[in-house]
């Protein structure tokens, strides 16, 4: 079997971006520096000094922080996978680290987080998977990335990549089960040979496991898109949009600006609908609480999930129709195994005849019901001779969406195979 089948089946994952950063939160003595969280001790004006950023070791004890609760949480809102950031560009590990003392060991809450919540995706049934900064790491002094604690004209990459980063991926990729994907991450002017090196590293260890494209260089198994990167047409080989669920990947106690659960629901029917994946973050702040805010949106998008999956998971990209549907009612979604083509009405047409039509869908469609109740909708296909255009027109229950995030039709197609008109 193709070691990415899991990947295309999942369209939905999690990721988790956690470490010392979720404790300032955004603001170093009160300053609030700019962007991610994650950022702060590069982003705040002159760069945090490693020794003053250590301290926060000190300070970490997240006693909210459960493996167990996080991940039946992220089950349950529908998620298929989860990411995890081992190290982040600050290059404290979030593991228990032969390689480096710089480890979440060494702090008042001494647990391994990524045994943990690797434990807990295998009793829960999502698959785990790790990000790793390979590039940057600001604690290093050969790492990328820090300038204001070391001399950038000193530095030695393949010191730190010899001696940090290929110990630390063996350790992730040896004392933790099995492994999904590795998630690399901004890999700027690394040399190619290098990037290579590290793929190779990567799967003599774990040959199943999937890499990134942010391993750079077209070297990983799928394609990484940028935050909330769609593409404008189905694209079939595998791929991911990785996004924020508010305004930061790393807590920030300021960003409140959380997307809704339409939006969510949105994105992923249309990711879904052309080939792809989304993954959704979360950033637990400095005591191992997920933003409370977050976690409604994301169950919200889960209670829709439970009803309307189908339409989602183990789909396979739409073809292309010749035409931008033209009542902008949403997008579709498709299953080849199935034989069922799902319209996703994100906008319901408001007035009476409450109807959808759509040009260029060839293929002969058969019975069409919601797929939340199973309510039979009415719907009919024609060909009008003189425009040239093939015609599929769906009438919907009269009155309000019955699903005011999504409401979504499955369309059964007669046909095996799936025919879009050629313009
Ligand atoms: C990177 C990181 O620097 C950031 O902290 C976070 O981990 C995020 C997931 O990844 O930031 C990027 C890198 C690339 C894009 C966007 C954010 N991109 O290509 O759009």
């Amino acid at each position: 079997m193709d070691k990415a089948a899991w990947f295309l089946q999942a369209k939905y994952g999690a990721i988790i971006h956690w470490g010392l950063y979720a404790i300032p939160g955004g603001y170093w003595q009160g300053v609030r520096a700019p962007h991610g969280g994650e950022w702060i001790m590069k982003n705040h004006p002159g760069g945090i000094p490693l020794e003053e950023y250590k301290k926060l070791m000190e300070q970490f004890d997240p006693k909210a922080f459960d493996a167990e609760e996080y991940v039946r949480f992220l089950r349950d809102c529908g998620f298929r996978y989860l990411v995890y950031t081992a190290k982040h560009h600050d290059g404290f590990a979030m593991y228990d680290s032969a390689a480096c003392d710089y480890n979440i060991m060494h702090t008042p809450y001494g647990k391994d987080t990524v045994l943990s919540l690797s434990r807990a995706c295998e009793k829960y049934g999502l698959t785990f998977c790790l990000y790793y900064s390979q590039l940057q790491d600001w604690a290093d002094p050969n790492g990328f990335g820090n300038d204001w604690d070391f001399d950038a004209s000193k530095k030695d990459f393949r010191q730190y990549f010899d001696e940090k980063c290929k110990p630390q991926l063996k350790e992730l990729l040896t004392n933790y089960g099995r492994i999904g994907l590795v998630w690399f991450d901004t890999p700027y002017e690394m040399p190619e040979e290098m990037c290579r090196e590290l793929a190779d590293y990567v799967r003599s260890f774990q040959p199943d496991c999937l890499i990134n494209g942010r391993i750079g260089y077209g070297l990983g198994d799928y394609r990484q898109m940028g935050d909330r990167g769609v593409p404008l047409k189905a694209y079939h080989k595998p791929w991911e949009v990785p996004m924020t669920l508010n305004d930061t990947w790393g807590y920030r106690s300021d960003d409140e600006r959380w997307k809704s659960p339409a939006q969510v629901i949105r994105l992923l029917a249309e990711i879904a609908g052309k080939g792809g994946n989304l993954l959704l973050n979360i950033g637990p702040d400095g005591e191992g609480n997920m933003p409370a805010a977050g976690c409604d949106v994301l169950k919200q998008v889960g209670q829709w999930l439970k009803k309307n999956g189908e339409s989602i998971y183990a789909t396979d990209p739409v073809p292309d129709f010749p035409y931008r549907l033209d009542t902008d009612f949403g997008c579709f979604t498709y299953s080849k195994a199935r034989r069922r083509l799902y319209m996703h009405i994100l906008r319901y047409p408001d007035v009476p005849p409450h109807q959808i039509c759509v040009v260029g869908l060839k293929s002969r469609v058969g019975r069409a019901y919601l797929l939340e109740t199973g309510e039979e909708v009415m719907c009919w296909q024609t060909y009008e001779t003189a425009r040239d255009e093939h015609r599929l027109r769906v009438r919907l229950p009269y009155g309000k969406a019955p699903d005011a995030l999504d409401t979504v039709v499955a369309i059964e197609l007669l046909d095996e195979k799936i025919e879009t008109q050629e313009l």
